[in-house]
C-alpha cells in the first residue's frame, strides 16, 4: 500500500507570503515525490466560493454567522477528496484552512458607546462557536504560521481593498491565531504548529519550510486525524 501523503497547512496574516510559499512547497514536493496537490481556501471557484468572494470584495453583505458557515462549507466541499488523496500517497499543501476560519470570525467586534460615552468593543462570535462547523474535517499533520508585522505587510504594497485588510483587524486576528496555537499545542498532539518569521527573504523562508516538512514525511502516521476531535 502507498505511504500516506503529508498534509501541510500554511497560515498567516494577510501579505505574509502564504500563497508564494504554498506554491513553492507544492513544486518542491511534486518534484521530490511526484504526488502533490495544492489547495487554497477560500476556493473562490465553487458556487459557495463565489458567494464568499462577493462578500470579501464588499459587493454583498452577509450575517457574520452565515459567512462563517460558508467558509466552513467551502472546506467541506473538499474534505472527501483531501482524505482520498492523502490515503493514495499524495501530499497536500493548503493555503489557509480552518485556523483562518476561526481567527477571522472570532476577531469580529461590535462597537458601541457606553453611558459615559466611551467606545466599547464586544466579540460577536465566541471562539468555541467558531470552531464547531469545521469539527470532523481532515486535520493537517502540521501548520506553518507565517508571522509578519503590519510594518512589513505595508512594505509589501500594504493591505488591499478587501474586507479584513485593515491594520486594526489584522492585529485582532493575530491575537486569535495565538489562542488557536495554544489550543492546538495543548489539546491536539496530532497537529504540529510552527511559527516562522515571515519578514525574512523568500528563499530563507522556503528553505525553513522545506526543512520542517522533511521531518514528518518520514514518519506520517497511517491514520488521518479529524479537526478538533
Ligand atoms: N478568511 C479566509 C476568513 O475570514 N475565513 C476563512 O475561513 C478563510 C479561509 C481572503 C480573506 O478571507 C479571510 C482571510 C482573508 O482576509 P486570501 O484569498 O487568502 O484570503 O487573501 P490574502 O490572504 O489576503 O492573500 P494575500 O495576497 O494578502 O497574502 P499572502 O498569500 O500571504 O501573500 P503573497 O504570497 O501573495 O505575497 C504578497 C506580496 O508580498 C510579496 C509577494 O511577492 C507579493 O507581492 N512577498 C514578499 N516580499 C519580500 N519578502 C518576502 N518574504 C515576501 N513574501 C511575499
Ligand atoms: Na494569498
Amino acid at each position: 500500500m502507498a505511504k500516506r501523503g503529508v498534509f501541510v497547512v500554511i497560515e498567516g496574516l494577510d501579505r505574509s507570503g502564504k500563497s508564494t510559499q504554498s506554491q513553492r512547497l507544492f513544486e518542491h514536493l511534486q518534484e521530490k515525490t511526484g504526488k502533490a496537490r495544492l489547495l487554497k481556501f477560500p476556493d473562490r471557484t465553487t458556487a459557495i466560493g463565489k458567494m464568499i468572494d462577493g462578500y470579501l470584495r464588499s459587493e454583498s453583505d452577509l450575517d457574520d454567522r452565515a459567512i462563517h458557515l460558508l467558509f466552513a462549507a467551502n472546506r467541506w466541499e473538499c474534505a472527501a477528496s483531501i482524505e482520498r488523496d492523502l490515503l493514495a500517497g499524495t501530499s497536500i499543501v493548503c493555503d489557509r484552512y480552518a485556523f483562518s476560519g476561526i481567527a477571522f470570525s472570532a476577531a469580529k467586534v461590535a462597537v458601541s458607546k457606553s453611558s459615559e460615552g466611551n467606545e466599547v468593543r464586544e466579540s460577536i462570535l465566541t471562539y468555541e462557536w467558531c470552531k464547531s462547523p469545521d469539527t470532523g474535517l481532515p486535520a493537517p499533520d502540521m501548520v506553518i504560521f507565517l508571522d509578519v508585522t503590519p510594518e512589513v505587510a505595508r512594505s509589501r504594497g500594504g493591505y488591499g481593498e478587501e474586507r479584513y485588510e485593515k491594520e486594526e483587524t489584522q492585529l485582532r486576528v493575530k491575537e486569535q491565531f495565538r489562542k488557536i496555537e495554544q489550543d492546538v499545542v495543548k489539546n491536539f498532539t496530532g497537529i504540529e504548529w510552527w511559527n516562522l518569521d515571515a519578514s525574512k527573504s523568500l528563499d530563507e523562508i522556503s528553505e525553513s519550510i522545506r526543512n520542517l516538512v522533511a521531518l514528518p514525511s518520514d514518519g506520517v502516521p497511517a491514520n488521518i486525524n479529524k479537526m478538533w476531535m
